[in-house]
């Protein structure tokens, strides 16, 4: 298996690699959409009701356009800190994230799949961009219903959850109709503090993937705070929200996207692969379920 290294001196919050690396294995998803605007990957199964039609869960009032079918999918990643190629955790991240069905690629620097953890403001530019299907700046019942997935890890986690699905959900440019994000998904959470994380209302559904203790070969052992161990969400009541904790299944072996790795040894760079393929299947990449860890109690308010 392979254990990512850390820039001795450099602030890391995330995995110490330099170079994207070239990914293997599976297929599908919009690789070379560089636009975002991804609409050639048709995905297949899809959970829950995507299809729209205002819904309630719980006490809180689901969104959605009531007409539109969903045809295509919008996805943005926002990686770790400090930075693209050392703490972003690109080794892992970046073969993730090109595999996703329509992906929007960071037009600044396009060998990046994912936006840095801190550009959220260009991150939610680009996901108004590639939903504006019809570029008259608005997104709302006149473009083509995409189905939008945000994914974040790290302190791109957090920020995926407390920054870009609320700045999306609430911009004057995107109707009521379209102010839902069809998936969250975010693996291992981690800034400074912050506790816990809040799921937005009108997120349709959100998975969180961590570890809450740390293998001694975790990459974020002696980096400033670390080792970092992923924060909890808090949910809607009655949303469709689920907390994975690989460590609660320690002797259990998970087959990631690169390698495979037993539950003790999940960290907060490798949480990244053997996340993956859960996170292909939550967005219809790929239709076979994944072995999963025990998932956890989520707190509602
Ligand atoms: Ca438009």
């Amino acid at each position: 298996m392979k254990i990512a290294l850390l820039s001795v001196g450099t602030l890391v919050w995330g995995c110490g690699e330099t170079d994207p690396p070239v990914h293997g294995g599976y297929t599908g998803g919009d690789s070379s959409s560089a636009d975002g605007a991804g609409g050639d990957f048709v995905s297949g199964d899809v959970r829950g009701d995507p299809g729209g039609g205002d819904t309630f869960m719980g006490d809180h009032h689901i969104g959605g356009d009531s007409t539109s079918p969903i045809d295509c999918d919008v996805t943005i990643c926002l990686g770790g800190a400090l930075f693209r190629n050392t703490g972003a955790n690109p080794t892992y991240v970046q073969p993730l994230c090109e595999l996703l069905p329509g992906i929007v690629y960071d037009t600044t620097d396009n060998q990046y799949s994912f936006f840095m953890y801190s550009n959220s403001a260009g991150a939610l530019a680009a996901l108004i961009d590639a939903l504006d299907t019809n570029n008259d700046g608005f997104v709302d019942e006149s473009d083509d219903r995409c189905r939008v997935n945000i994914v974040g890890y790290s302190w791109g986690g957090v920020n995926a959850a407390h920054k870009l699905a609320p700045d999306f959900m609430g911009h004057a440019n995107v109707s009521v109709e379209r102010a839902i994000v069809d998936n969250l998904l975010i693996m291992a959470p981690y800034a400074p503090s912050v506790s816990p994380i809040h799921v937005p209302s009108d997120v349709r559904r959100f998975r969180e993937y961590r570890h809450s203790s740390t293998p001694a070969s975790d990459c974020s052992i002696g980096v400033p705070l670390g080792p970092y161990l992923g924060i909890p969400p808090e949910c809607p009541t009655g949303a469709d929200c689920i907390d994975y904790d690989y460590a609660l299944e320690p002797d259990s072996l998970f087959v990631g996207l690169v390698d495979d790795w037993y539950g003790d040894e999940v960290g907060h760079c490798t949480i990244v692969d053997v996340a993956a393929p859960a996170v292909m299947y939550e967005l219809g990449v790929t239709q076979t379920v994944p072995a999963l860890p025990p998932t956890v109690p989520v707190d509602v308010y």
